[in-house]
């Protein structure tokens, strides 16, 4: 196993012994000790073949051995009869929003739930509101979080089905059958989840194409077989559709299986208003039986012969497309190649996994002029937040780092401030003031009424040394909704005090939706498209920031993060 799998083991060794009710200190050896592996610095392997590892802090006797035999893929017997004791309805049941290992215990011990069905049968008959600790309130949301629970795992984050996509486009554009092979559907229009994988080959035999792609490694199951669509249903649960074309069909093939359902709409609307009719097979005349009117290579043919400049994928949504490009106002979107830097990035001060050096370096690497640090505050203590006086620290090293020279890349001294519960800020504001920029976002307190959540937001939002708010709503995709806030009223107090709203670029938070930006950089809002990375890797996150921006119609000039550092900086000062 890889450092990241042997994590990843420890986590759930942890939340096993939980479910059990073991004794706490054991629990929180195996947490601390996915943290300090996360957190290593040299190379496990070497650590393991040196026998250095068991000296490192966190990794007592027994961790040591557990890490090496799974490194080595030994077997643990430990840890496949801790597996096997606990049921897997319990582990399960750990993927409901607010449910956690202790709540669930006291369900199996109390009441006998073993599987999540049981539970939705408690929940509705009352008899888990009747236990210490649960209440009507809560056990609403254990129900609504059952409900949310089976609508999350019928779609897969964007950034996750782009991944999955990559060698099915390669292999179906390597068969000696295809002219061409390309994605459609919500992965191509890049929505930030994905329900199906869409695919699409030209060529003039199908059959052979059909039989490579439902007979790919990790397909489970073959829903559909036949000579133009087939379907198939991949183990871990992501589902792709084929379709094969004849080649001269298939730009007219694309933009029908690219959709949006609205746009197709529209488009088709648009065919017949010129006297034509638009299919998935091809463009005729409305009084003639033959198929497209002229060939067509690629879709700005196809746009073209309906009096438009090529309308990109993403916009593709129904939400106005058509009149834009009609009137010559299709936006010039903002490419990931506009990047000049990044705000809002964490180091191993609070719950990052590599230094202010790696992280520089790589941000470097990348091409960027400069990088924003914003590391937790200090109420953010799972994360290990700053607080005034390691803040102060923080800044001298990001000084000292600068006029060393060692980077071109100019660093920007920053924090994600927590919003306290009334809206306040965690730090004082002379530390606050210290900082090149403050990111403030909310991490606790949910569950407020949305009046309450939309004035503790807007009153952050007013504090005078608030550069950006971050995560808006707070949502985790395919995990847990947003909390309650106007999000209107935030945008209009985020124009009026100048402050800029993040897109946090995360794949899992895309926050705040793409569907406002339009509106709002039409207000006058900023953005920066902010990777929120906890590692050298998570800084490639701005590519899915990237695609919110062009799915909400925004131009380098909205976004922060694309200007001259020169310019950032006059703007940071003023
Ligand atoms: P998804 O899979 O839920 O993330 O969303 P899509 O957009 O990929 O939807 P999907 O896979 O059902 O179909 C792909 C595209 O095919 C869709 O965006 C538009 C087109 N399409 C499919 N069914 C229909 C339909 O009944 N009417 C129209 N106009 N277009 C359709
Ligand atoms: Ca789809
Ligand atoms: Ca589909
Ligand atoms: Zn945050």
């Amino acid at each position: 196993m890889d450092k990241g799998e042997i994590s990843q083991v420890l986590g759930e060794i942890a939340t096993l012994l939980e479910l059990k009710g073991e004794n706490p200190f054991k629990i929180r050896a195996y947490q601390s000790g996915q943290r300090a592996l996360d957190l290593l610095e040299e190379d496990l392997g070497t650590l393991i073949e040196t026998e250095r590892l068991g000296s490192i802090k966190g990794f007592g006797k027994a961790l040591t051995e557990k890490v090496t035999a799974l490194y080595r893929d030994e077997p643990l017997p430990f840890y496949d009869n801790l597996k096997a004791s606990v049921g897997p309805g319990l582990v399960e049941m750990l993927e409901i929003p607010g449910l956690g290992a202790k709540k669930i215990k006291k369900l199996h011990r109390e009441l006998g739930v073993d599987s999540i069905e049981d539970l939705t049968r408690v929940c509705q008959s009352g008899e888990a509101a009747q236990l210490p600790g649960f209440g009507p309130k809560s056990v609403g949301r254990i129900l609504s979080g059952i409900r949310n629970r089976e609508a999350y795992s019928k779609r897969h984050l964007w950034w996750a089905a782009k991944e999955a996509s990559r060698p099915i486009v390669e292999g179906l554009r390597a068969l000696p059958e295809v002219d061409r092979g390309k994605v459609a559907g919500s992965l191509r229009r890049l929505v930030e989840t994905v329900g199906d994988l869409d695919f699409l080959a030209a060529s003039d035999r199908p059959g052979p194409v059909m039989d490579w792609f439902v007979s790919q490694s990790g397909v489970k199951e073959v829903t559909a077989r036949g000579g133009s669509k087939s379907s198939v249903r991949f183990e871990d649960g992501m589902q792709a559709d084929l379709r094969v074309v004849p080649p001269d069909q298939f730009i007219f093939a694309l933009h029908h299986f690219t959709g949006s359902k609205d746009h197709n709409v529209a488009m088709r609307g648009r065919a017949l208003s010129l006297g034509y009719s638009l299919s998935e097979w091809g463009l005729r005349r409305d009084d003639r039986k033959s198929m497209s009117v002229a060939p067509v290579q690629d879709e700005s043919d196809l746009f073209s012969l309906l009096g438009l400049p090529c309308i990109p994928p993403e916009l593709r949504e129904g939400r106005g497309e058509l009149e834009a490009a009609e009137s010559g106002q299709l936006p010039h979107l903002v490419q990931r190649e506009d990047l000049r830097g990044a705000f809002h990035n964490h180091t191993h001060a609070s719950d990052g996994a590599h230094s202010l050096e790696d992280m520089v370096r790589a941000a470097q690497d990348l091409g960027w002029e400069y990088l924003g640090i914003a590391d937790h505050s200090k109420a953010s203590f799972q994360a290990n937040g700053l607080n005034e006086a390691r803040v102060q620290k923080q800044i001298e090293q990001i000084r000292r780092l600068n006029a060393s020279g060692m980077f071109s890349c100019h660093v920007f001294a920053g924090i994600e401030c927590d919003i306290l519960r009334d809206g306040s800020l965690d730090l004082e504001d002379a530390t606050l003031q210290m900082l090149d920029y403050v990111v403030v976002s909310v991490h606790s307190s949910f569950t407020l009424s949305e009046e309450e959540m939309t004035r503790r937001i807007i009153r952050a939002v007013e504090h005078p040394c608030t550069t950006m708010l971050g995560h808006l709503t707070g949502r985790l995709l395919l995990r847990r909704e947003p909390y309650a806030v106007n999000v209107e009223k935030v945008i209009d107090a985020a124009v009026a005090n100048h402050v800029i709203i993040e897109i946090n670029s995360h794949p899992q938070r895309l926050d705040m939706d793409w569907r406002h930006w339009r509106k709002a950089a039409a207000k006058g809002l900023l953005t920066s498209v902010n990777p929120d990375a906890h590692s050298v890797s998570g800084l490639a996150y701005v590519a899915a920031g990237i695609n919110a921006c062009r799915k909400g119609w925004l131009t380098p000039e909205s976004v922060f993060n694309t200007w001259p550092l020169p310019r950032v900086r006059e703007y940071l000062e003023g």
